[in-house]
């Protein structure tokens, strides 16, 4: 089985991410500067529909930016690649090196906002509908260093003006939150999706925000991501998502999409998908990862299209196992409908419901079936049904 990519199943790519150069904290780049329009051109040939950038991954420097604009244009109309998310780099310069729009330093927040409000211009002329809100150096290393209230004030003010900027210009455009519960900042404000959604219903326009939750930073938590997306979905919050891997509580690995816990991936695709409801993400499947240090250019498309492929065959894998009779049966044994009725039925008072009797012996002797039920999953993960 060979799936190959193409635009209709809307796979984007960071431009930072197969543009790494593999500089981290104990080494410089192993890996030439590699030109945005070379990775427009090349992402569109392995089957990409969209790339995504920071604001210095495209133009770093005012010199070059129109320059640059115009090149990049070019090559996104000559491929068909559209731009589908944007974002600040709030997060490199020495300036935030205490924070962007929750830095103590008011001269800081003022910097950050306007640095946003002008890639959000950008975003818009390009395109994109989605902005996505990295807070990386949002957070402290230290309890007193940081009034945690305070900072949550300035989040959601930095929120409410970003909000009513984008309504006044009349940007088709919505704001997604990603969370992470550390690194760069020892302890990150905002640190998991969960944290997120409560934040959002204290804005003046919640719609306008939702989430962009990355399998890796939920796993860094040691939460489950496919369950924290299933949430982030019922409350019709997951305007976006980062796809990559992650081996478990540790630094952040961002390792291609299906590397790392791929047990969760398959659930990840499993909800992404629906999970045999309607309630599916019907946005781009975007990859956030990073090539390891250890690839060359080839590896790094080696690892592009590799993100796209898991991703692919996963879905198989997935459509397989709901198609599947005896998943169906198996999903009965387990009771997993009955979770779907509401437990006091339609005009039953509380009354009725304490006063029935239950044989707890009995219900509490009754086995769920959900090893059957799982080693099914397992067994379509593993490629033998
Ligand atoms: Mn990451």
């Amino acid at each position: 089985m060979t799936p190959t990519p193409t635009k209709d199943d809307r796979f984007s790519f960071g431009l930072w991410t197969v543009g790494w150069q593999g500089v981290d904290v104990f080494g410089g780049a192993v890996r030439p500067r590699l030109d945005p329009v070379e990775a427009v051109h090349r992402l569109a040939e392995l089957g990409a529909a969209a790339v995504t950038f920071h604001d210095d991954d495209l133009v770093p420097d005012d010199a070059t930016r129109q320059a640059t604009l115009d090149r990049f244009t070019k090559a996104l109309a000559e491929t068909g690649l559209g731009v589908e998310m944007a974002t600040t780099n709030l997060f490199g310069s020495p300036v935030f090196k205490e924070g962007a729009f929750t830095a103590n330093d008011r001269e800081v927040r003022r910097y950050a906002l306007a640095k946003t409000l002008r890639n959000i211009d950008l975003a818009a002329e390009l395109g994109a509908r989605t902005y996505v809100l990295w807070g990386g150096r949002e957070g402290a290393e230290s309890g007193a260093a940081k009034d945690v209230a305070a900072a949550l004030d300035r989040y959601r003010e930095a929120l409410d003006l970003l909000c009513g900027y984008v309504r006044d210009q009349g940007y088709d455009m919505r704001f997604a939150l990603e969370p992470k519960p550390n690194e760069p900042r020892g302890d990150i404000l905002l640190p998991t999706v969960g944290h997120a959604i409560a934040f959002i219903d204290t804005l003046d326009e919640p719609d306008r925000v939702g989430l962009n939750p990355e399998v890796g930073h939920e796993e860094m938590a040691g939460l489950n991501f496919a369950q924290g997306i299933a949430q982030a979905l019922w409350h019709g919050k997951l305007f976006h998502v980062d796809l990559n891997g992650q081996h478990g509580p540790r630094y952040d690995q961002d390792l291609r999409f299906g590397a790392g816990n791929l047990r969760g991936a398959f659930w990840t695709v499993d909800v992404l998908e629906g999970a045999g409801t309607d309630r599916r993400y019907d946005g781009f499947l975007h990859f956030d990862y990073k090539p390891p240090r250890t690839e060359d250019i080839d590896g790094v498309w080696e690892s592009a299209r590799a993100c796209m492929r898991n991703y692919l065959l996963l879905r198989d894998k997935v459509r397989a196992f709901r198609a599947d009779p005896e998943v169906a049966e198996a999903l009965t044994a387990a009771r997993v409908d009955q979770l779907a009725v509401p437990t006091l039925a339609d005009g039953e008072t509380l009354d009725e419901l304490r006063a029935e009797t239950h044989d707890l012996a009995a219900l509490g002797a009754r086995g769920m079936h959900f090893e059957r039920l799982d080693q099914l999953a397992m067994e379509h993960l593993l490629g033998v049904r």
